[in-house]
């Protein structure tokens, strides 16, 4: 299985010791194509690629993924572009909204309904984390 997580770059990284953490219970399950958004030092990291290039190959990620894991608290534009991209080619998908955050999750994710369990939104507490992914992911 391979797991696309998607979590705010751009949008402001102030929740990336939780993408972390998420980062190291998808790892348990199989292969994570994206642990760089769990990156602290992300601009190092990919400063040798164009914004093309980092689009090009998160896309060619997205399509090779069997599901896609956003977190999605902290908005951002390209977390939600990727679940969009994402619902079209039909990719298993679970957002983690954390309610006690303060945000508001965007209706247009919080309203997606696809009539299967293939698009789930999750309001959680970090403590529930590791449930909620066995739950989506097993
Ligand atoms: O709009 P955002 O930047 O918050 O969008 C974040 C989402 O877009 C993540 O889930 C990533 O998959 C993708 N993304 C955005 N920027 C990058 C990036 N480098 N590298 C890989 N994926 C990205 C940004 C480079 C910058 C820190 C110099």
């Amino acid at each position: 299985m391979k797991i696309y997580f998607a979590g705010s770059i751009g949008g402001g990284r102030q929740n990336v010791e939780i993408y972390l953490r998420i980062l190291e219970k998808l790892k348990a399950y199989d292969t994570v194509l994206t642990e760089h958004v769990g990156a602290k030092n992300l601009e190092e990291f990919e400063k040798d690629l164009t914004e093309k290039e980092i689009h090009d190959r998160d896309m060619v990620w997205l399509q090779d993924c069997d599901v896609v894991v956003a977190e999605v608290t902290q908005p951002s534009l390209g977390v939600g572009y990727e679940i969009g991209r994402a619902i079209t080619l039909n990719k298993r998908i679970l957002c983690l909204f954390r309610p006690d955050s303060g945000k508001h999750l965007s209706a247009v994710i919080a309203g997606v309904e696809t009539g299967s369990s293939s698009f789930v939104v999750k309001n959680y507490k970090e403590e529930d984390a590791a449930r909620i992914l066995s739950e989506f992911l097993l």
